[in-house]
Formats: C-alpha cells, sequence, structure tokens
C-alpha cells in the first residue's frame, strides 16, 4: 500500500479493506465477475466490447460500495472543516484523488494513466456582514473568491450607487473612493465590477440582482484590484437604491473575513492502451465537492460510475481509444475541464471525437435529463450523441426531459475548444414540477436534489435506481464509441466555427459569473 500515506487508518481500512473492484479483493456483491483477467492486459484475445456485455457488468451494489469508501474517504476533512467533505484542498479531496488512482493502477497496463496539475483558486469566508442604514442584510452573501475586507475588519462608510452596470470606469463617480459601491448585476462578469470598484478605491462592493432572487456568484480569477463583494437581491436593494436616487444618504458597514489561497491540484486521466489512439471517445466526471458536503451525488455518482465503468471495460477489447477525466476545481469554475481543453495542442484537440459529460446522475428526486446540445448551436455532433441518449431511455421505455446546456458543468471547456459534447445528469437545486412528477415519480415541488451542495449530500442521498440505470447508460456510450464511430460525424476543425460563437455562457459550473 504504498503511496496511500497520509490516509487515517480508518479511510485506510476503507480503501484497502473493502478494496474498491479492482483492488486487492472484489467486493463481496461482484464475485462473479471476470475482474481479474480484465485488469491484467490490453490483450486483443479479449472479446471485442458490446453495449449489452458491458450494460451487463454494472451493479447497483458495487456502485453503492464504492459510495461508502467515497463518503469514509470524505471524513478525512472532518479535523480541518468539521464535516466531511471532498473540496478542493481537503484531505477528503486528496483521499479521492488517491483512491481513483490506486483503483486505476490496480488495472495493470489496459490503460495509460496521467495526472494533468493546474494552480487552482480555493476561497473560504469565515464571516461576513452587511449593514444598510440600520438593517442587516442577512440574505447578502459573498460572492465566491472574494477577498477580505480591509485587515480582515469591518469597513464603514457611504452607500454608493454606480452608473448603468458599473462595466465601464467612466460608471464610478469619484464618491465611490473610500466607500461601498453598490453596483447593478447585468452586461459583464461580477469579477469585473468589483476590479472597477477597487480600481475607482471602494473598500466593498455589493452588486444587486434585477429580479427579487438572491445572486449565488463568483468573482472567478483573483485579481489585486477586486475588494470584498457580496450579491444582493433586487428586492433587498430596491429601498436603497430609491433613496440614494432620491439623493439621501445610506450608511453602510461591510465585513468579509475570508481567504483566497491558490493551490496545484490535479485532473486525473487514463486512457486505453488499446484502441485506435487518433478517435478517442472521452469521458468525464469531477473529483471534488464543495466545502460545504461530501459530494456522494455532485459528482461521487458520476465520477464512481466512471471507475466502475473503467474497471469492467478491460474485460473487453476495443477499436477506439476509452479517455476517461477525473477533473479537479470544478465547482470552484470548471478550472479542471477548461484547462484541460485549453491546452490542448491542435492536434490532440482533433483526437478527440467527442466528450461526455456525466455529473450528477443518481439525484434523491430524479429525473432523466439529458442536454439538449443541438448541433447548429454547438460543435456537430453534440446532436448525435444527445439523440443516443434519447434513443437509449426510449428504448426502455422510460420518460426523459431536454435540458438547457448553459455551461454548468465540464462539458463547457471542450464546446469552446470545437469538441461535440453532452451528456446525461438527474437535476440539482431545481423543483420537480408535477408533469415530472408524473414521468419519473418522487414528489413535485421539492428539488431533484434537497441536499445538493449540503452536508446531507451522503450516501443516503444516492437514488440507486436511477444511479444504476443510468451507470448503464453511460456504459452503453462508452461501448457505443468504443467499438465504432460509424454514422458519427467527422471533426473537422479543432475551431469549429460554432464553437467560437460558443462564448462563455453566465455560468462557470455551478456559480454564476455574471
Ligand atoms: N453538478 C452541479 C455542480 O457541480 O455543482 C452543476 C449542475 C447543476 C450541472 C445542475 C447541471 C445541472
Ligand atoms: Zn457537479
Amino acid at each position: 500500500m504504498a503511496g496511500l500515506k497520509g490516509f487515517s487508518l480508518h479511510a485506510l481500512a476503507a480503501l484497502c479493506g473493502v478494496s474498491a473492484l479492482g483492488l486487492q479483493k472484489p467486493l463481496s456483491g461482484s464475485e462473479q465477475l471476470p475482474i481479474a483477467d480484465g485488469a491484467s492486459s490490453p490483450s486483443s484475445k479479449k472479446q471485442l466490447v458490446d453495449s449489452d456485455a458491458l450494460q451487463g457488468t454494472i451493479r447497483g451494489d458495487a456502485l453503492l460500495a464504492r459510495a461508502e469508501e467515497l463518503y469514509e474517504i470524505a471524513k478525512l476533512s472532518e479535523d480541518e472543516y468539521n464535516r466531511p467533505t471532498r473540496v478542493i484542498g481537503s484531505a477528503g479531496h486528496s483521499g479521492t484523488l488517491k483512491y481513483i488512482h490506486y483503483a486505476l493502477t490496480a488495472l495493470g497496463d489496459y490503460y495509460t494513466l496521467s495526472k494533468q496539475p493546474f494552480p487552482a483558486f480555493s476561497g473560504t469566508v469565515r464571516q461576513h456582514q452587511l449593514v444598510l442604514g440600520d438593517k442587516v442584510l442577512f440574505d447578502a452573501q459573498p460572492m465566491g473568491l472574494t477577498p477580505p475586507t480591509r485587515d480582515n475588519e469591518p469597513v464603514n462608510g457611504d452607500l454608493v450607487l454606480v452608473a448603468n452596470e458599473g462595466c465601464e470606469a467612466s460608471d464610478y463617480p469619484s464618491e465611490v473612493s473610500g466607500n461601498i459601491a453598490l453596483i447593478l448585476r447585468g452586461t459583464c462578469p461580477f469579477g469585473t465590477k468589483s476590479e472597477r470598484a477597487g480600481r475607482a478605491g471602494a473598500l466593498a462592493a455589493v452588486v444587486y440582482n434585477y429580479e427579487n432572487e438572491s445572486v449565488s456568484g463568483t468573482l472567478g480569477a483573483p485579481s489585486p484590484d477586486h475588494v470584498a463583494t457580496f450579491g444582493l437581491s433586487g428586492g433587498d436593494a430596491a429601498p436603497y437604491v430609491k433613496k440614494l436616487k432620491n439623493g439621501e444618504k445610506v450608511e453602510a458597514t461591510a465585513f468579509m473575513d475570508a481567504e483566497v489561497k491558490t493551490i496545484r491540484t490535479n485532473n486525473i486521466i487514463a486512457q486505453t492502451v488499446q484502441g485506435d489512439p487518433d478517435n478517442c471517445v472521452m469521458l468525464g466526471g469531477h473529483s471534488d465537492s464543495v466545502s460545504e458536503g461530501p459530494g456522494v451525488n455532485d459528482d461521487g455518482s458520476g465520477s464512481l460510475a466512471l471507475l466502475e465503468i473503467a474497471t469492467q471495460l478491460t474485460n473487453f477489447s476495443v477499436n477506439n481509444c476509452v479517455r476517461f477525466a477525473w477533473w479537479s476545481g470544478e465547482e470552484e469554475g470548471l478550472l479542471g475541464s477548461n484547462y484541460y481543453a485549453e491546452n490542448l495542442p491542435e492536434e490532440e484537440n482533433m483526437k478527440i471525437r467527442l466528450f461526455m459529460d456525466y455529473d450528477m446522475l443518481a439525484s434523491p428526486n430524479f429525473a432523466y435529463q439529458v442536454y439538449n446540445a443541438t448541433d447548429d448551436a454547438n460543435p456537430v455532433g453534440s446532436e448525435e450523441l444527445r439523440d443516443l441518449y434519447i434513443d437509449w431511455y426510449t428504448a426502455h421505455d422510460l420518460n426523459y426531459t431536454l435540458i438547457e446546456f448553459d455551461g454548468r458543468s465540464d462539458y463547457d471547456g471542450f464546446i469552446r475548444a470545437g469538441i461535440p459534447a453532452g451528456g446525461i445528469a438527474t437535476g440539482a437545486e431545481v423543483k420537480k414540477t408535477e408533469e415530472e412528477e408524473d414521468m419519473f415519480g418522487g414528489r413535485a415541488g421539492i428539488p431533484f436534489d434537497p441536499c445538493y451542495h449540503q452536508s446531507c449530500d451522503d450516501v443516503g442521498n444516492l437514488n440507486m435506481t436511477a444511479w444504476e440505470l443510468n451507470t448503464k447508460l453511460v456504459a452503453h456510450s462508452v461501448a457505443t464509441f468504443a467499438k465504432s464511430f460509424e454514422g458519427f460525424p467527422n471533426r473537422t476543425d479543432a475551431l469549429d466555427a460554432k464553437a467560437n460563437k460558443t462564448k462563455k455562457g453566465p455560468y462557470q459550473g455551478p456559480k454564476l459569473i455574471m
């Protein structure tokens, strides 16, 4: 077990004892599976991968055992975070990376493994408060990656309304200097507003929404000019905007005890040794969670489905290369997948025929959701992939819904790099409708995942029916393209004309950037 130093005894026992499929001894529920044979070599004597055969290897009990191990690993963070989490930079996340890497190593030489390190930002807000006039704004939210207020102490000043949407230096009146800027959401990213406010000398900034909804946003990559920044709902901001417009004064106190650290983390990539290396099917899930919880559904469900399929695939031979990715820093703004896609040399980019994203496959109040990635708005091939999922659900007499392909997960960098992409999901914070209750069961009026980004995203949060079924669909997607790309559009250009049009959307992962 060299290489697993740094684990608590408990987690080490979980890792070595249960020994995730492909480690020392198979899980109790999977003893019949010919794991050892598959794991030993990339030999072409194996049966050519076939969708039904690969799907047939997927078992809920094996997935569940992995989820239990993952939760144990998330507990490694308890000392530092007071709860299980697999946020980047935590012991729970480095344990997750070791777990994935170790499980893949145990598959022998079927895969070529690599780690892709990259710098990532990790923000913590210990305490925060915004007071306007004599009112504490309890619903004011710190923006992701916000810096602290000066010396991590409260700052005071007048609240100063910024013109337009605060995207231009000229929108900031001179009174902003030494005071607190109030800026309307829209047109440019939150990070730009914070930077402009900082350059104008503001002590802090408040970005208010045009709707009566709070803004759960992030400033994105830190800038030395960023100032402590809050998001506020349109409703909460309205009385103050009115006062300021009437020329009345509003006193403000802002307090942000926060820290932004740059850390190094890494993606893990596993590529089959066998198969045409110039024609790869690529798929990914994210290895990290948010700091609030262990992320067993988000995205333990996707990343463990991939690990299980990577394990079972070793029983087969493939015609095309299969490349699995476990992205890091998804929750901080798709950092790992963007880094990967942006740093692909053109020749390497062209080898990736498509990318399939698997993020949240087992939401407790699930819907079977397919990203509506059409060819007219995305690199050609995205729609063919979308239809593969639709056809599979249809063939299994299952309902599905089409959901927006809006940049909330790791497919975004691929689309912008001209690579066709798509995926499936089971829903996050959005509430299920009556119609969806009729289609999928569960309960209307409550979120698909009521534990989304919370400490209760634990093993009990998984819907095993959805997870097992969706993992079979993931296996189907892998087997289909590992066997053949017949009928699937060829790549034309690394920067497909359409990809250029596909700019970064309002989302950068789970958080809004503008
Ligand atoms: N999986 C969510 C996350 O990583 O936070 C993002 C997401 C939410 C993606 C809803 C799709 C739909
Ligand atoms: Zn996710």
